[in-house]
Parts: C-alpha cells; structure tokens; sequence
C-alpha cells in the first residue's frame, strides 16, 4: 500500500526548497493515493506517481540579449518536459521576475493532468525565463524572443514539444518566438501555439481560456438547474484570462465587480459593461486611471479582491493569490462558488476552507483548460492546413468544457452528494495517463 506522508516526504527530499512544486504534487497526490491503493494496486510496484513526479526533461540555459542601451543582458530560460505519454509537450511560457524551476515544475505538472482533462493527445510542459516584460521596448521584447528561440528551437517541435503562452507572454512574443524559430529551421510549422490568425493561429485562442472559465462555471450552475443571471462576480488579474473571463460573465448576465492586477484592485459598485471593459483595455497596467472617468468605481491599491460580497470568486491572476483567510472571507460574504483561472491560485489553506464550508470549487486544471484545449484545437488545424470559424471553435471549446465537467463527477461525487471537484479533476486526469504510461512500459 502507498503511504501519503511516504510518499510527500520523498518528493520533498528529491526537490528540496521546492516548495510550489511540492504543493502540487500534494495537492494531487492526497486524491490519487487512496484512490489508486484501492483500485490500482499494482501502480505501485510500477512506480506510476513516482514517475509522474520526475520530469522527462528539463532545459535550462542562458539567454544573452542586448537592451536599448546596448547593456548586455542575462537571463536564464528553462524548458521543463514532464510527460509525453498521450502525446508531445504542451503547455505555455511565463516570462517573469520570479520564474524558477520551482514554478516551472509546479505548472508542468499541473498541466499533464489538464492535458489529459481535455481529451485531446497532448502531454504536458511549461517553460520560460526570469525576464521581466514590465517597461520593455517591443525591440527589447523582439531581441530577448529572439535570443531565447535560439536556443529553445533545438528541444521543440511539433510534433515533440509545443509551447504557447502564459504570463508575460501573448501574441506578440509568440510572433516574434514563431519568426526566430522558421528562420532557424526554414519550416514553417505549429511548433508553437497561440498564433496570430492570419499566421497560423485559431480563431478564439485569445478569448479560450477566459471563455472556458465561464463554460464550466455555467455547468456548474446547470447542475443545481440555476444559472448566472444575476449573479455577482469577483474576478482577480486584468490579463488575458481575467479580460475574457469578464467578458463572458457578462454575456452570462452575471454582475462582474472587480479586476486587479500587482498594484491593486480595481472595484465598480454598478458592474463592468463591454464599454468600460474596452476601455480599461486602453488603460494598460494603470487600471486606477478608470477611476478618473467612472464615478461608481474606487482603486484599492495593495488589495485583493477577496475583500468585496459575491457569489462567484475567479482567481485570475497567479498561484497562491488566495489564502485561507481570503477564503474566509469570501465564505462569510455568502460566496459560493470559486472557479481558478489561474493555475494554483487557492492555496491548500485556502481550499480545506472551501471544502469545509461545501462550496463549490473548480481547480485550475479543470477549470482554465479551455486554453489548452483550443492550443489542441490550433494543432490539429495547422496539421491538416485548415482554419476553422470562431463559431466551430467555440462549440467544440463548450463540448471540451462540458466533458470536463461530466468528467469531474464521475469521479468527484461524493456519498453526501457534494461535487469534489479537485478529487475529480485529479482522479480523471490520472486515470488517463497512468494507463497510457503502463501501456508502455517501463521507460
Ligand atoms: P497575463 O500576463 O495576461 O496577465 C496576468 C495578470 O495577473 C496581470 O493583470 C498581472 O498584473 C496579474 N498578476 C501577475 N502576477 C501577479 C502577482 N504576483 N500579484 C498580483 N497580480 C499578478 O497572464 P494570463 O492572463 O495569461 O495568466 C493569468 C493566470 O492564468 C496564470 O496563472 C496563468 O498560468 C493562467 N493560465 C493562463 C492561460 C492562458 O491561456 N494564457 C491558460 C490557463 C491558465 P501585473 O500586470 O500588475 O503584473
Ligand atoms: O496554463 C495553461 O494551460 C496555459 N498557459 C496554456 C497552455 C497552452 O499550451 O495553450
């Protein structure tokens, strides 16, 4: 029989001063241990989760660039290939100051068994660099893009690995990452995701995570026959999955009260509308400058948006964005559902609240999978060189959201009939890879 605490103390001792990876692994692993002890005895001689928990490869290099001043710069690009059993690396780039294998690892690993959730044959990997994009020039962006496709070019591929964005990186970088590695390999191929649409790219890749959220919020709702008319909405982050997660609340008929971003939170007693959406889009990073136009808003800065009464909170910004005495709060203000557009958002304080208090809550990897999904979609539509419509894209993201849903009940009912979504996500996605990785073979 597996051990929890075995089994966590191990992986610590392999991955020391790791502690976002090891939180992950926890936070799947307390699921799958019992679950696996009773109906899949023999993982354990096979060394599944200890597999599971040791990348197949990780890259780590230096990524030397010229700034605007002709100062050289350093920085260190990492490339973390956890699992390829269902199929080629896939998972997104960050480009930020705190970037390390630790997060790197952590969001890897996350991304294997979101991966799996999608149905889709695409394994996981995460990658990126300690470059901060904050107050870069787009030749500065272009000339660190370029110096780490030089690079990175030599480990990925189509059919190998194909990463796509994340925080800090979005069409732009794509572009210019796509530009380096075709000059490179004189191919044009999607070896990378998240594509411009006149490039490559699938309609509603910018909009998939965001709109995904929503998706698999409504289901939700759908299961206990309501819906989100009226509903108010806390949202957290003012990036690309926070922007369309608004969106689509809105068209949803819920109430969205908040965005935030690392300065503050920005809060509208009469609710966003797609006007002053568009408009804080304009804003940039100074999403306090909405303040000056719209009287019914206030800029909280150094705040979360944890703080303000609502039905439904979506972490939208980083891990551990939400703690547990955030959670409290939103419990005491009559909170019943959080859903994570980000990865690793609630962090485990956070989440024994929530499931104490019999909230609904979708993880991240059930939950933001929607991203990936299209990032799939994009795949199989530059492999047969096509472009589907938005409207084709958009059902088939709603059908993937909808099976994960589906997916998460089978295996997070529990006797109470309380939905454990994190169970269920972390017990669907397993399932999946555990036996494409006995299939084949011990390697
Ligand atoms: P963006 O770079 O577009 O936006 C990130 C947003 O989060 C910004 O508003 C940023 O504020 C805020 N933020 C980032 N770090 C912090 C921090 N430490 N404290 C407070 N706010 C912070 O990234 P995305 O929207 O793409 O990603 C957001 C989250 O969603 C991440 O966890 C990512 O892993 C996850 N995700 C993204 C997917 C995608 O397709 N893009 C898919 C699935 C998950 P500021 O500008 O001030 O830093
Ligand atoms: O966390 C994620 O799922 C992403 N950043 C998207 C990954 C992808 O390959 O589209």
């Amino acid at each position: 029989m597996l051990n929890l605490k075995n089994f966590i103390n191990y992986v610590e001792k392999r991955n020391p001063n790791e502690s976002e990876f090891l939180q992950a692994v926890t936070e799947v692993v307390e699921d799958i241990i019992p679950f696996l002890n009773e109906n899949y005895p023999e993982y354990e001689t096979l060394k599944i989760l200890e597999r599971l928990a040791e990348p197949e490869r990780v890259v780590s290099f230096r990524v030397a660039w010229l700034d605007d001043s002709n100062t050289v710069q350093v920085n260190r690009g990492y490339r973390v290939q956890m699992n390829s059993a269902i199929g080629p690396y896939k998972g997104g780039l960050r480009f930020a100051p705190d970037v390390n294998l630790s997060i790197l690892k952590f969001l890897a690993f996350e991304q294997v068994f979101k991966n799996a959730l999608t149905s889709l044959p695409i394994g996981g990997g995460k990658g990126g660099s300690d470059f901060d994009p904050k107050g870069k020039s787009d030749n500065e962006i272009m000339r660190f893009c370029q110096s780490f496709m030089t690079e990175l070019y030599r480990h990925i591929g189509a059919e190998t690995d194909v990463p796509a964005g994340d925080i800090g990186v979005g069409t732009r970088e794509i572009g210019f990452l796509f530009g380096q590695y075709k000059r490179i390999q004189n191919n044009f191929t999607g070896v990378l995701t998240g594509k411009g649409v006149n490039w490559g790219g699938s309609y509603i890749r910018p909009e998939a995570t965001g709109y995904g959220l929503l998706y698999f919020v409504a289901c939700i709702y759908d299961y206990i026959d309501q819906n989100l008319e009226g509903k108010t909405v806390c949202i957290s982050g003012a990036g690309n999955v926070a922007f369309y997660a608004a969106e689509k609340a809105i068209a949803l008929g819920a109430k969205v009260i908040t965005l935030s971003n690392s300065s503050g939170t920005l809060y509208d007693e009469d609710g966003f509308t797609h006007e002053k959406l568009t408009y804080i889009a304009t804003l940039g990073r100074n999403i306090d400058k909405f303040t000056e136009k719209y009287k019914s808003s206030s800029f909280h800065a150094g705040e979360k948006p944890w703080q303000f009464k609502c039905d439904i909170a979506l972490p939208c910004a980083t891990q551990n964005e939400l703690n547990g005495d955030d959670a409290k709060k939103l419990i005491e203000n009559g909170c019943k559902c959080v859903a994570e557009g980000a990865n690793m958002p609630s962090t485990a304080e956070a989440i024994t609240v929530f499931h104490a208090a019999k909230v609904f809550f979708a993880p991240g990897k059930a939950a933001n999978a929607g991203g990936v999904a299209v990032s799939g979609l994009e795949m199989s539509q530059n492999s047969i060189g096509q472009q589907w419509t938005s409207a084709k894209v958009d059902t088939r993201l709603k059908a993937i959201m909808e099976n994960i849903h589906k997916t998460c009940l089978r295996y997070g009912k529990e006797e109470s009939g309380y939905i454990n979504y994190l169970k269920g996500a972390n017990i669907g996605g397993f399932v999946k890879v555990a036996e494409a990785m006995k299939s084949q073979g011990i390697v």
